[in-house]
């Protein structure tokens, strides 16, 4: 692993899986008993936003209940010691995932594109707010007062957070890591691709084949707990 200076790394709900947090897609994931129609798209708000905020409020309950694993830990290493200053290069997190367990396990850049459990997000006055309570019966938003939060979650069908940032990142990468995602859902599946666009080697950590395996450089198939600590060894080792 020489030659390596800047770095995007994408994590998805299987870094967080050992963490006691449900993924999506598994058979006895969190779609099993919530169809993704009713709970993550803007129709099953408008159509039953009790339902949406319950399933959201049991969400933030789990999340903040959830504690980093030893992933988590590894990455917050690698993002205090990789930086320019120290002769390294620029390092970004982009996570699909809504909990914070990147930030408590040390990691500062990291960008949350399909949002986050712990904020609500006011549709009247655009607010951001960090929210730790429940959002059924209509709190009123603190800048403006309107009943009108949200979850601070990216549906389907809405646009992901700071897209620009992420591909100007994939642009100057010179390593993209996958790490515990599936694939399935886009923009993020499409960014191996683009990264190798850039010249980026591609490099995918998870517990199995996924749908994108085939566009990686390389695949490393096992748990995040025991393959993100063995490869930020391997970074930090790089001369
Ligand atoms: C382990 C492990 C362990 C387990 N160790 N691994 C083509 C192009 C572009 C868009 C589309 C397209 N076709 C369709 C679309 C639209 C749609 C989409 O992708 N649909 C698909 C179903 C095809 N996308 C959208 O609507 C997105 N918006 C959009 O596209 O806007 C327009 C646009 C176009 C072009 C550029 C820019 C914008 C929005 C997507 C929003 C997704 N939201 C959700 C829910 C909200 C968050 C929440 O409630 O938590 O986000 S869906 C859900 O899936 C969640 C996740 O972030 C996301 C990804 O899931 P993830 O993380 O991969 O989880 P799993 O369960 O699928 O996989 C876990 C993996 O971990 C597995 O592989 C396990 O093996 C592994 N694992 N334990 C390591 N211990």
């Amino acid at each position: 692993m020489n030659d390596i200076r800047n770095i995007v790394i994408l994590t998805g709900a299987g870094i967080s899986a050992e963490s006691g947090l449900k993924t999506f897609r598994a058979d006895d994931g969190l779609w099993e008993d919530h169809p993704v129609e009713e709970v993550a798209t803007p129709a099953g708000f408008a159509r039953d936003p009790d339902l949406v905020q319950r399933f959201y409020d049991e969400r933030r309950a789990q999340v903040m209940a959830a504690n980093p694993n030893a992933a988590h830990l590894a990455l917050g290493r690698l993002d205090s010691e990789w930086r320019p200053e120290r002769q390294r290069g620029n390092l970004l997190i982009v996570t699909q995932n809504i909990d914070d367990l990147h930030e408590r396990g040390g990691a500062r850049r990291v960008l949350h594109m399909h949002g986050e459990a712990l904020s609500a997000w006011c549709t009247t006055c655009d607010a951001r707010h960090p929210w730790r309570a429940t959002l059924r019966n209509g709190p009123p938003c603190p800048d403006c007062g309107m009943a009108s939060l949200r979850p601070d979650i990216v549906w389907f069908g809405e646009m992901p957070y700071q897209m620009e940032r992420i591909y100007r990142a994939l642009a100057e990468a010179d390593l993209f890591v996958s790490i515990g995602t599936s694939g399935a859902v886009y923009p993020a599946a499409g960014f191996v691709q683009e990264a190798a666009r850039a010249g980026a080697r591609t490099l995918e950590l998870n517990l199995e084949e996924s749908l994108g395996s085939r566009f990686f450089d390389e695949t490393r198939l096992g748990k995040a707990s025991d393959l993100v600590p063995a490869l930020v060894e391997e970074l930090l080792a790089q001369a």
